[in-house]
């Protein structure tokens, strides 16, 4: 369909239409368009912009991933659908290792989505063929990398189910979510949330990596910023974001 570029939610709609040709090919699972619709509704409730709030969870994510001693950042089908050029530029300029994880597991699924990163210049993608195991969690999303989120000490989560997550946490790595619901047991449990649409919040991220690492910040500076954050504080003013903002409006 071709949607006009004067229609006043243009971007949402070309975002929906990806999703739905990326389901076409086999990419996203038929749940992550249901996980869409639910984060079109949040993005709808923050005026489909980054917030205040957003981009200082986005600055710290930058600097979470820099002085990461082994950051991976892990692609599920949602992820790969809607990010995966902002994915491939931010694992290579960080650099972090990117793994498939999927929460409806299949080996097609893994393929093409690994082949999707790869067409857009991922040199390497782990955990097409798992050798660990995230301890706590049951069946294929249990899967992972020995050498990827299994060794890891800090993981970006796009779009995670809050199991996976928490299990994550247990394992003391440093969590960092992109979530667009702030109430989201994902968005709760995680370091650091961003609460942002991932097609923002990814070219965002990447932006502050570049700026920190052009700035020639120390490890103990990246460190001091990192500590001064507090996720329950940020998360609590994405809320009260929403809540001005459909409050003026009612
Ligand atoms: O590809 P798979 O098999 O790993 O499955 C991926 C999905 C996303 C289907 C799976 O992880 C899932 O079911 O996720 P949930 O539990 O529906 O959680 C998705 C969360 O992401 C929800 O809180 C949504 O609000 C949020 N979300 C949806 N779209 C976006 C988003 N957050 C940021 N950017 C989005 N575009």
């Amino acid at each position: 369909m071709k949607i006009p570029k004067s229609h006043p939610r243009y971007e949402s709609l070309k975002t929906r239409e990806t999703i739905v040709s990326l389901w076409r090919r086999g990419i996203v699972h038929p749940s992550g368009l249901v996980a869409q619709g639910r984060g079109e509704a949040f993005d709808y409730l923050l005026g489909e912009r980054t917030i205040a709030s957003a981009r200082k969870a986005e600055k710290v994510a930058a600097a979470c991933l820099l002085i990461a001693r082994s950051p991976v950042i892990s692609v599920n089908g949602n992820a790969a659908a809607l990010a995966a050029r902002a994915l491939v530029r931010l694992a290579s300029t960080v650099p972090a290792k990117l793994e498939v994880n999927l929460f409806h597991r299949s080996e097609t699924r893994v393929r093409k989505v690994a082949a999707l990163l790869r067409s857009h210049g991922a040199k390497e993608v782990l955990n097409i063929r798992p050798d660990a195991r995230i301890p706590g969690l049951e069946h294929a999303r249990g899967l992972c990398s020995k050498d990827g989120v299994y060794a890891s000490d800090v993981v970006l989560v796009p779009l995670e189910d809050g199991d996976r997550t928490l299990a994550l946490r247990n394992m003391g790595k440093v969590v960092i979510a992109i979530d667009l619901n702030p109430l989201s047991r994902t968005a709760r449990t995680a370091d650091v949330t961003i609460v942002d649409n991932i097609t923002r919040a990814v070219p965002n991220i990447l932006r502050y990596v570049r700026s920190l690492k052009r700035s020639g910040k120390t490890r103990k500076e990246l460190k001091g910023m990192i500590a001064v954050f507090d996720n329950k504080k940020n998360l609590a003013e994405a809320v009260a974001f929403v809540s001005r903002r459909t409050n003026l409006e009612c």
